[in-house]
């Protein structure tokens, strides 16, 4: 199984946030070793100004400060994935996530999932906020072939659209956020809205695939389906990730549940 650390939407990680580490730790101490002409332009009451600055412009240039952050909800949230096929052609279609926080799950196959096969391109679809109320519901995994799809779809389409909800007790408790998927033949994934990874052969990093890119070969585990199979994380075709994340309170979206009374509410009344 590869197990990679993530990088979209994680500014920390990020090579300017290296940049400006080494900026700070060399003005603070007033050293200068590396840029010594700077020594005569700047003394210490000069730095902060300087900084402050050297941020509130390197926000407008830099596309790497401008990243959005992905966050984890003490509340509802949303996983999303975009599964790709390769070619219309293609005899299987697979898209199986699974999230778990410090070894508690969160999602995985067996999940219920709202669906849709897309005939053109759905504005901002992968935001939690995003209408899903019309789409199919569903399974996960939702695909074709191989007998490993929970929720068999038709074949001879680009690409499927899922949206999975999930509620966490404590987002500050969890330490470390791990995603994990099995996919034919290619996927982007995203956490409340940003996307957190995608398969290798999915290009435009950042921006959602447009609904009808084939996205390059890849073969799936092909383990049978379950709710779930508990042999599928533990094979070699898995790929996975340390998702890192802001933990906050409230949440992604209203609950079901919340909606469903409030929708009961407007029933009994009208
Ligand atoms: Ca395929
Ligand atoms: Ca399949």
């Amino acid at each position: 199984m590869k197990t990679q650390k993530a990088t979209i939407g994680t500014p920390a990680s990020s090579g300017c946030a290296f940049v400006l580490e080494f900026l700070f730790l060399k003005c603070s101490r007033v050293s200068f070793t590396i840029l010594p002409n700077w020594r005569l332009l700047m003394t210490r009451q000069h730095f902060i100004p300087f900084l402050l600055t050297f941020l509130f412009l390197a926000s407008f240039q830099n596309p790497c400060f401008a990243a959005e952050k992905v966050v984890l909800f003490s509340g509802e949230n949303v996983l999303a994935g975009a599964n790709h096929n390769s070619n219309l052609g293609s005899s299987d279609m697979t898209l199986i996530m699974k999230l778990e926080g410090d070894g508690e799950t969160f999602v995985d196959e067996g999940h219920e999932v709202k669906y849709i096969i897309p005939d053109k391109d759905i504005k901002d679809w992968f935001k939690p906020e995003s209408k899903d109320s019309k789409w199919e519901d569903g399974i996960s995994g939702v695909g074709y072939g191989d007998t490993d799809d929970n929720t068999v779809t038709r074949g001879s389409i680009w690409s499927v659209y899922t949206r999975y909800r999930f509620k966490v007790k404590d987002a500050f408790r969890v330490k470390k956020l791990m995603f994990f998927v099995d996919y034919d033949d290619g996927y982007v994934a995203w956490l409340n809205g940003v996307e957190i990874w995608r398969s290798g052969g999915m290009a435009g990093k950042g921006d959602p695939p447009k609904w009808n890119v084939g996205s390059g070969g890849h073969g799936s585990s092909e383990q049978p389906k379950g709710k779930p199979n508990k042999n599928r994380w533990g094979h070699p075709k898995i790929e996975s990730i340390e998702v890192q994340f802001t933990a906050k309170r409230g949440q992604a979206v209203e609950p079901i549940d919340k909606l469903a009374t409030m929708w009961g509410k407007m029933k009994a009344i009208y």
